[in-house]
């Protein structure tokens, strides 16, 4: 921060370095250029077990200090956030130990490998009263916020259909090993669960955000690969992620859902699409075309009726003001600097949260949870029902 910054610094505490550290990293130091904002993060230590590697993230990225140990971390003083960008079995000790002090809290999802661990980390942040928010970043891509915005108007209408699907095949290898530096989500250990808490939770989040709670589900899951050579211990495990998860789902409001994620979709590398059916619209939406919305509206156009795709480059467009000039398009990236803007702008609002706290992120691991459970007993499952409390 320069010395002459009017802004009021929040000063992180980033814990993680691998490709969701970037991500976060990348926002902390793009958001202020855009936004308009009262604070102004300070990326002040990144935390990782290996010194070597940490400290050439630092120096990267522009962290002013490196530790090797989350603990200390979290009773620094001078860290106002603690950022939990590391792999999913460490988010509920580290929640637990920073809110305890008093720290502001960013988890990357999903909240925990299970839904015990983030029922645990949603009573620590309640418990301490600190802030806290989950990173579902695609809520901030603009034709998804566009889309919120659609269906809260009730320009859909009564809504019949929601479908979604993550699609990804980085795994079909058979020789690719599981577990450590990079493989973690290969190994529920670490993970948790496969591409039900990586993939579909991102679908299921932006699914009850944009048509309310999704009341049951029924599941299947495979492990295709079942064996795989574990790259710490060097030796040949068994895998017990799944590798593809499909679920149909009623909603409270009697909406019908289907649901796919994998990471055996030959050809498709990150293809997260939607589509909404309502009474008197539709919308559709993917993320390799992520700045069109696809949005068809029940009218009088006759022989001209037909679906539009709107380029979400105009400055009426959700967050589009804050880039570039009409016709200019954003991406990834942006939706985490969307994410930060979001939750400095709620800190100068008095009781402002910004979405989605631990809490409405736990409503994301109650379906995934139920989704596991279907698939392992073959019936239906309510998602509320479930609940876990700190004797579990
Ligand atoms: C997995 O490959 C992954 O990186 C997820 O962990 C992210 O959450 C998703 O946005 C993209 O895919």
């Amino acid at each position: 921060m320069s010395a002459t910054s009017s802004k009021r610094p929040l000063r992180i505490g980033l814990v993680g370095y691998g490709f969701m550290g970037r991500a976060h990293s990348n926002a902390y130091k793009r958001v202020n250029d855009f936004f308009d904002l009262e604070y102004r993060p300070v990326l002040e230590a990144v935390c990782g077990r290996d010194r070597a590697r940490a400290a050439v993230f630092a120096d990267q990225w522009g962290f002013a200090s490196v530790e090797t140990n989350w603990k200390v971390l979290v009773e620094r003083a001078d860290i106002d956030v603690v950022d939990i960008a590391s792999p999913n079995d460490t988010h509920a000790e580290i929640a637990a130990a920073a809110a305890a002090s008093g720290k502001t809290i960013f988890c990357e999802k999903p909240l925990g490998r299970n839904l015990r661990e983030a029922e645990h980390m949603v009573e620590a942040v309640e418990r301490a009263g600190v802030r806290n928010m989950a990173w579902y970043n695609y809520r901030r891509v603009p034709a998804i916020t566009l889309a919120k915005r659609l269906v809260d108007e009730g320009r859909l209408g009564r809504i019949f259909h929601y479908r979604s699907t993550f699609l990804q095949d980085w795994t079909i290898s058979a020789d690719l090993p599981q577990g450590g530096q990079a493989l973690w989500r290969l190994d529920s250990s670490v993970a948790g669960s496969g591409v039900t808490g990586d993939l579909l939770a991102h679908c299921i989040d932006t699914a009850q955000w944009l048509a309310g709670p999704i009341g049951s589900v029924s599941a299947m899951t495979e492990t295709f690969i079942k064996e795989r050579r574990h790259q710490q211990t060097g030796k040949l495990e068994p895998v017990s992620i799944d590798d593809a998860s499909a679920f149909l789902a009623r909603f409270e409001s009697g909406a019908l859902g289907t649901f796919e994620a994998t990471r055996y979709a030959r050809g498709h590398k990150a293809l997260y699409r939607l589509e909404i059916n309502g009474e008197n619209g539709s919308i559709a939406w993917d993320l390799e075309d992520l700045h069109r919305l696809q949005y068809f509206a029940h009218g009088n156009e006759g022989a001209l009726r037909g679906w539009r795709s709107i380029h979400m480059t105009a400055g009426d467009h959700p967050y589009m003001q804050h880039w570039w000039v009409p016709g200019l398009q954003i991406g990834y990236e942006h939706t985490f600097v969307h994410q930060v803007a979001d939750f400095l702008a709620g800190l100068s609002c008095p009781g402002a949260a910004a979405v989605p706290t631990f809490r409405e992120a736990l409503a994301t691991e109650r379906v995934v949870d139920a989704v596991l459970r279907s698939a392992e007993t073959g019936r239906w499952q309510d998602c509320a029902a479930r609940r876990y409390t700190s004797a579990d």
